[in-house]
C-alpha cells in the first residue's frame, strides 16, 4: 500500500530471537511480551537450563498460547555460551535467516531491536554497543562500568580488534555466518562467549557493525555474573592474543624467507 512502511529488517527473512534463561521467572513473561510487540514478525526461542524457580514451566505456558514462541529445555545449568550454541543450532535446523541474542532480564530493550535489524541489512553481524557514541548504561554502579570498559579496552588491545563492546550480549547475526565461524568448537562459557564470537567474526573478515544501545541494569532477579566468568574471559582473551601474534610473526617470517 502506498505510504505504508516496511517494518525495519522484515526483508531479512525469518528472524529468531534467542533468550537464554536461568532463574528468570519474574522476567520471562515481560521480555517475551515486549519482543512480540516490538518486532511482531520475529519468533522467539527461550533456552532454559532447568531453572529451579520454574522459568521453564512459565515459558511452556507462554508457548502454548503463542505459536511464534518456542522453548528449548536443557538438563541443567551449563553456562550462557552452551545455551546460545544450542539455540543457534536450533535456529539453523529450523531454517531461520537471522538469529538475535538477547538477555531475559530487560537489560536489552526489545524496542531497540528494529534498529539492530536495520543495520544488519548491510552487515553480517550487528553488535549492540554500550561504548560507542550514543550508547549508554543506566543504573550501573561505577565498579561494573570500570569492569566492562576495562575488559573491552584489554580485549581491543590484546586482539587488535576494532570493536568497542565485544562483551555485550545484544546482537544479531545472519545465520549463514554461524556456519563460517564453526560454532561446534566454541568452548567459551560466560561473557567470553561474546568475545569469542566477535573475534571469530573479525578473523573471518565478516562485516561487523556496532549500533549504540541503552543498557539498563536488571530490576528483578539475580545476576549470574561471577568472578570465574571474568577470569575465564581474561585467560582466554590473553591466549587468543598470544596465538594471534605468534601466527602473525610466523606468517611474516614465512614471507621473509621467500625474499632473502
Ligand atoms: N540457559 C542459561 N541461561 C543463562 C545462564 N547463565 C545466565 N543465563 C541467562 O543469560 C542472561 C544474562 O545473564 P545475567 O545474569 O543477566 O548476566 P549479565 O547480564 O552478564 O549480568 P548482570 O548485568 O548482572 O545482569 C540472562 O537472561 C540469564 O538468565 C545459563 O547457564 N544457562
Ligand atoms: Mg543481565
Amino acid at each position: 500500500m502506498s505510504g505504508e512502511q516496511t517494518p525495519a529488517g522484515s526483508d531479512l527473512g525469518r528472524v529468531l530471537v534467542v533468550i537464554p534463561t536461568y532463574n528468570e521467572v519474574d522476567n520471562v513473561r515481560d521480555i517475551t511480551d515486549r519482543v512480540r510487540a516490538a518486532v511482531p514478525y520475529a519468533e522467539i526461542l527461550i533456552v532454559d537450563d532447568a531453572s529451579p524457580d520454574g522459568t521453564g514451566e512459565v515459558a511452556d505456558q507462554l508457548a502454548t498460547a503463542d505459536s511464534h514462541l518456542h522453548v528449548l529445555h536443557r538438563a541443567g545449568k551449563q553456562g550462557l555460551g552452551a545455551a546460545y550454541v544450542a539455540g543457534f543450532g536450533w535456529a539453523r535446523e529450523h531454517g531461520f535467516d537471522v538469529v538475535v541474542e538477547m538477555d531475559a532480564d530487560g537489560s536489552h530493550a526489545p524496542e531497540e531491536l528494529p534498529r539492530l535489524l536495520e543495520a544488519l541489512r548491510t552487515a553480517d553481524v550487528v553488535l549492540g554497543s554500550r561504548w560507542v557514541p550514543g550508547g549508554r548504561v543506566v543504573n550501573w554502579p561505577w565498579r561494573r562500568k570500570v569492569l566492562s570498559q576495562g575488559g573491552n579496552l584489554y580485549t581491543r588491545l590484546a586482539l587488535s580488534m576494532p570493536v568497542r563492546d565485544a562483551t555485550g550480549g545484544y546482537r544479531a547475526y545472519r545465520t549463514p555466518v554461524l556456519d563460517k565461524i564453526d560454532l561446534d568448537s566454541v568452548a567459551s562459557q560466560g561473557y567470553c562467549f561474546q568475545v569469542d564470537l566477535a573475534w571469530r567474526a573479525h578473523q573471518h573478515r565478516l562485516r561487523v557493525v556496532e549500533v549504540p544501545i541503552t543498557f539498563t541494569e536488571r530490576q528483578r532477579g539475580d545476576s549470574k555474573m561471577s568472578s570465574s566468568i571474568v577470569r575465564e574471559a581474561l585467560w582466554r582473551v590473553t591466549l587468543w592474543g598470544v596465538q594471534s601474534r605468534r601466527e602473525g610473526l610466523r606468517r611474516a617470517l614465512g614471507t621473509g624467507s621467500r625474499w632473502p
